[in-house]
């Protein structure tokens, strides 16, 4: 029985905050060599209480099974300019010592009915507390700027409608998304010719709205 949710999502909140820090940093990183970033920028939360218990019993999940058996109640969220660089970000966590990367669902190559796309890895991140190390779940989603519009956008609607979409709505909300994913496949196109013009861009004499 959870009987303090602060104190149990404390770690989880260290490990969001963390590992926003260390993904900005590879940002940082590519910036400073004046490369293209695969990074754009980083969000991330720690589940509401309110939908930790809603999922718990949607999915069956028991309290004392909640460490073990709910991914993302830690979610960090790495938002990329072009699909290609959904993959470099997926190479890049890979190479890391830190994370121990334990699921990979490709929801790019596998669609899901929703029209939903991005790439999510479960992953397994220690982080140091004044008790000892713990290790904890999270759930990092990886998408471009236009599969991230229409998520957002989705999200909100299925928050209204609790899922159960008119057909029309679910429809256009498809239509959108095959829309949204055009557009990437048009702007990776002529991706050289972006990122050509982006290096012109002096990283370090223009303001950066990511951090
Ligand atoms: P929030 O507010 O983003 O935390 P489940 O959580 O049961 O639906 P599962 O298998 O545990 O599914 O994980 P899955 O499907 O890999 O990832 C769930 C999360 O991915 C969702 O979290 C969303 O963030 C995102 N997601 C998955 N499918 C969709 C979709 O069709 N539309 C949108 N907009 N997002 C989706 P939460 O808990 O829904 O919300």
């Amino acid at each position: 029985m959870v009987e303090d949710w602060q104190h149990f999502l404390l770690p989880y909140q260290q490990a969001v905050n963390e590992l926003k820090v260390k993904l900005r940093g590879m940002r940082k990183q590519y910036q400073d060599q004046a490369q293209h970033s695969p990074i754009e920028f980083v969000t991330g939360r720690v589940k509401p209480v309110d939908s930790i218990k809603e999922k718990m019993v949607r999915r069956h999940v028991a309290e004392d099974r909640l460490e073990q058996d709910m991914q993302d109640i830690a979610g960090v969220r790495i938002m990329c300019q072009f699909v290609e660089d959904i993959y470099e970000v997926v190479d890049l966590l890979r190479e890391r010592s830190d994370i121990n990367i334990l699921e990979e669902r490709d929801y790019i190559s596998n669609v899901k009915p929703s029209g939903y796309r991005s790439y999510h890895i479960v992953v397994e991140y220690p982080v140091q507390l004044i008790t000892g190390e713990k290790k904890i779940l999270a759930e990092i989603q990886i998408r471009t700027l236009a599969m991230n519009f229409w998520a957002t956008i989705e999200h909100s609607l299925n928050y209204k409608y609790q899922g159960a979409f008119p057909s029309d709505l679910s429809a256009r909300l498809k239509s959108a998304a095959e829309a949204a994913f055009k557009l990437d496949n048009e702007m990776s196109e002529i991706r050289e010719e972006i990122q050509e013009a982006q290096n012109l861009f002096s990283y370090s004499k223009n303001s950066d709205w990511s951090q």
